[in-house]
């Protein structure tokens, strides 16, 4: 008997010795319906307005069957969506159509995340305390109770895999494996800039906590996390931002000029180390290079704001263009971001409108599963290519000069021009930075995560039966087996990189049903998509309202760039990036 087996035996008289195990550790309930221990060793499923009644909430009401018959499959929508582009070139073109669609897309995707949030990594019952402490992160699904015998209630072996070897068997890059939908690193960096300012983890405190208390889109990323910070950033003349001035072009200050504590290693010189909101921006030229640009539309607007409204004050046009480029940042990632990385042909729509009529709740929490399967290291290069030069990760990491050497527009070049790695599949975290994985890995098991199955469910996903239907293939899922001795349980960030990836696709079903509820309701439950705000006023007027209804990735470069590079998100493949022509077209309008 190995040494598992011990373990298990000893668990079992364990649980003998001390009586029964907690029935909710079987997970009895089903369908959403909330498991509550009663005497010593009962049970019972609160199976309230979930559609389902019975012991074990399973007998759907008649409602609910003729919604589950109607109601297709992921996999069969995602098909659709992702196929027959003639049929969506003409369906975009029909906005009667295309409004229905999105409003759909939008209320079933939000429809997932409970709003207001139930759990937090604290507490494994509705709290008042987990309900209004805002510097923890929300959970979906409440932390596997402590006195279940094994970590997934109780299937799978007490013991869990060692989550070094884990992670260097299935996660680990043998050959970069390149993305087949062409992302590049001009996305992987977006990706990385714009998540950063709602996935900030308080380490001092512990994996469940968090030190952006805004839970979604506010740009702490670009004006700092505090008062204190916002305040050393800004110029305070013409509602402005601190800058300075490298060769001809526009920088964030450096951090003599604004005094927040950023974290560089002491190599890094203190004139040459750059001040931004968020204080691990430093680490990757690439998010200096996004912060530099925001920097430079923030003030670039409110120039604009100034023209309009010359009696403004400094603070009136701070705060306006503040809210003008949260307007932005939601345009671009919902019809730019969230549109290449759904592949769909669909075409999405930022329209807060869409939801006027619906019961959408304004408000947002973070929920630590999102942070989980939002770790998308695969998608980084074995080295960073910047115009004839290739970076390896020590020389590319905390090296801001890279960005001052360069400037903005050459990176902007490179990084179109990049590929990035295809997220799923497994296999493809480049050495570097798989120690990120490993600590994933770890505070799932700290913070008792349910396992991966369970989440699929939630989802409204069948549970995977078989580690092969996880991974598509027999030899990995065999070793897979091995170590955790059950599918159901199974973690969940290690069964998102593993999953079978869509074909052609940068991750799998459960990455893209699990994600975009989470991204979606975090996007349009923004107070500036509620209906006292989304109007021109709230912008400066009509000028304002324009910018924001009219933000493109493109139009931030080259506004705020001399050059004017041709961006995407993804590799240019011939013909499918703007043309020179457009391009003047663009900064001609303005
Ligand atoms: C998606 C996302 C964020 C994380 C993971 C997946 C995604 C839609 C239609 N979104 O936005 O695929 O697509 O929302």
């Amino acid at each position: 008997m190995d040494a598992a087996g011990i373990l298990m035996l000893l668990c079992a008289l364990e649980v003998v010795a001390a009586g029964a195990v907690n029935p909710c550790c079987y997970w009895p309930c089903q369908n959403k319906g909330v498991c509550v221990n009663v005497g010593q060793e009962g049970y019972e499923c609160d199976c309230s307005h979930t559609g389902y009644y019975g012991e074990n909430c399973t007998l759907s009401y008649f409602w609910t069957s003729v919604h589950t018959f109607l109601k297709p499959r992921p996999a069969f929508s995602h098909y659709l969506l992702t196929h027959y582009k003639w049929l969506w070139n003409v369906v975009n073109k029909i906005s009667f159509i295309t409004d229905n669609m999105m409003r759909l897309v939008l209320t079933a995707r939000s429809s997932l995340i409970p709003s207001p949030p139930t759990y937090n990594s604290e507490y494994h019952y509705l709290t008042w305390e987990g309900y209004a402490n805002v510097t923890y992160f929300t959970r979906l699904l409440p932390p596997v109770p402590k006195d279940c015998p094994t970590p997934a209630g109780t299937q799978g072996f007490k013991i869990r895999p060692n989550v070094t070897e884990l992670a260097q068997e299935f996660l680990l890059r043998r050959t970069f494996i390149p993305d087949p939908q062409g992302t590049n690193m001009m996305f992987a960096f977006f990706a990385q800039h714009f998540t950063h300012q709602f996935f900030r983890t308080d380490f001092n405190r512990g994996p469940g906590f968090t030190k952006a208390l805004g839970h979604g889109v506010d740009l702490n990323h670009v004006y700092g996390q505090s008062l204190e910070q916002q305040y050393h950033l800004r110029l305070f003349k013409d509602g402005k931002l601190k800058f300075q001035v490298v060769n001809g072009e526009v920088y964030p200050p450096s951090v003599k000029e604004s005094p927040i504590k950023m974290k560089y290693p002491s190599t890094v010189p203190v004139e040459k180390q750059l001040a931004v909101g968020h204080n691990l921006f430093g680490l990757v030229p690439g998010l200096l290079m996004y912060a530099t640009l925001w920097l430079r539309e923030h003030n670039r607007v409110c120039d604009i704001l100034k023209e309009e409204h010359p009696t403004w004050s400094d603070e009136q046009l701070f705060q306006t263009t503040r809210l003008i480029l949260i307007g932005e940042t939601i345009k671009i990632v919902i019809e730019e971001y969230v549109q290449h990385l759904s592949g769909y042909h669909f075409k999405m729509k930022f329209d807060p409108e869409l939801l006027f009529k619906e019961q959408f709740q304004y408000r947002n929490r973070i929920a630590l599963e999102f942070g989980h399967l939002y770790h998308w290291h695969p998608l980084m290069p074995d080295s960073f290519k910047v115009q004839d030069r290739e970076y390896k990760y020590e020389d590319f990491l905390f090296k801001p000069d890279i960005l001052l050497d360069f400037g903005v527009d050459t990176l902007l070049e490179s990084f179109t021009k990049q590929r990035a790695g295809r997220i799923g599949g497994g296999r493809n975290i480049n050495g570097a930075i798989l120690n990120v994985a490993i600590s994933v890995i770890e505070h799932g098991r700290q913070l008792r995560l349910q396992p991966f199955n369970k989440y699929r469910k939630w989802f409204g996903l069948t549970p995977y039966t078989s580690f092969q239907e996880l991974t598509g293939e027999t030899e990995i899922a065999a070793k897979l087996e091995k170590l955790y001795g059950h599918i159901d349980a199974m973690e969940l960030y290690p069964a998102l990189l593993l999953e079978t990836p869509y074909q052609d696709g940068i991750f799998g079903e459960s990455i893209v049903e699990m994600g975009a509820p989470f991204s979606l309701k975090g996007l349009m439950g923004n107070p500036i998509c509620s209906p006292y705000y989304w109007k021109p006023s709230t912008f400066g007027g009509q000028t304002g309202f324009d910018i924001v209804n009219t933000a493109t990735l493109q139009k931030l470069v080259c506004l705020n760039t001399k050059r004017c590079p041709a961006v995407a998100l993804k590799v240019p493949d011939n013909g499918s990036s703007k043309s020179e022509g457009e391009r003047e077209q663009t900064k001609m309008e303005f």
